[in-house]
């Protein structure tokens, strides 16, 4: 008996909790007499009505024979003036690897409020003759310093057409930046050392994410409303998916990313630094 009692409770507190997160015509009558009706309408955090602004989540799924990235250069073709080691990746799941090298940003019509609030501040450096994040993503209007961590000269620079530019050559503890005012994928290099290689996903809005090695991301809260989520990885491309924000709506964007088997993950404009590097 007391346990049936205890159940017949939990049944009108889920209720409650459940006619709380009605609109306010659809409310029965009855439940206004309770005392949660005081409350103002859904003010429950779990209450879909009560989250103006909601996330978008999603899981990255990557698909690829296993291979090891190739990340090592022989040596003796950039041994000029101080050595310095190459860095090398430490990979234990290569395809949780690839599942943290997806970018997902939203597209299209977005909020107002989609600016970036304030100007932070992003850094790729160079060190160990590698980019350091070797992948970035930024706001469209993000600037992001260069800094030399090497006690070697570096030339960094990009010939995509979301940003070209070119920082000259300099030594360690100086750094460059570059505002970003266009949204798009800049693959970044240096002239000195073919082997570096990076990438920065200028996204048209706050709204991105970097999934992480489970293939996890979580977008910044959205008002209700329809958005295009694109995922991005350098070696597959682009991927969309429709989203609807709003009260009923399933407010997750999964992804399938085939990847090809190879190696070596070459971007569609790499050509372009591979004919600068000649005479390297
Ligand atoms: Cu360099």
């Amino acid at each position: 008996m007391q346990s049936k009692r205890q159940t017949i409770r939990w049944n009108r507190v889920l209720l409650l909790g459940v006619a709380g997160c009605w609109p306010a015509v659809a409310a029965p009558a009855a439940v206004s007499a309770t005392p949660a009706a005081d409350a103002p309408a859904c003010s429950a955090p779990a209450c879909p009505a009560a989250a103006v602004e909601q996330e978008i989540t999603g899981v990255i799924t990557v698909n690829r024979k296993l291979t090891r990235p190739s990340v090592t250069a022989p040596v003796s073709m950039y041994q000029r003036g101080t050595a310095v080691e190459l860095g090398k990746e430490a990979v234990e799941d290569p395809l949780a690897y690839e599942r943290s090298r997806v970018i997902v940003y939203l597209e299209g019509r977005l909020p107002e409020a989609a600016a970036p609030a304030h100007r932070a501040t992003f850094h790729m450096e160079q060190q160990n003759r590698r980019f350091a994040p070797d992948l970035l993503v930024v706001p469209v209007g993000a600037t992001v310093s260069f800094p030399n961590m090497d006690p070697i000269f570096h030339n960094i620079f990009s010939l995509s057409k979301a940003k070209e530019f070119d920082l000259g050559s300099y030594d360690k503890g100086d750094s460059r930046s570059v505002t970003f005012t266009k949204p798009g994928i800049v693959y970044v290099y240096c002239h000195l050392h073919p082997n570096m290689e990076g990438a920065i996903v200028v996204a048209p809005s706050r709204y991105y994410a970097q999934a992480d090695a489970s293939g996890h991301f979580r977008l910044p809260p959205v008002p209700p409303g329809e958005y295009t989520v694109v995922a991005w990885h350098k070696a597959a491309g682009f991927f969309r998916k429709q989203v609807t924000v709003g009260p009923g709506h399933d407010l997750t964007a999964d992804f399938l990313i085939p990847l090809p088997a190879e190696d070596r993950q070459k971007p569609a404009d790499s050509s372009h630094a591979m004919s600068h590097m000649g005479g390297h």
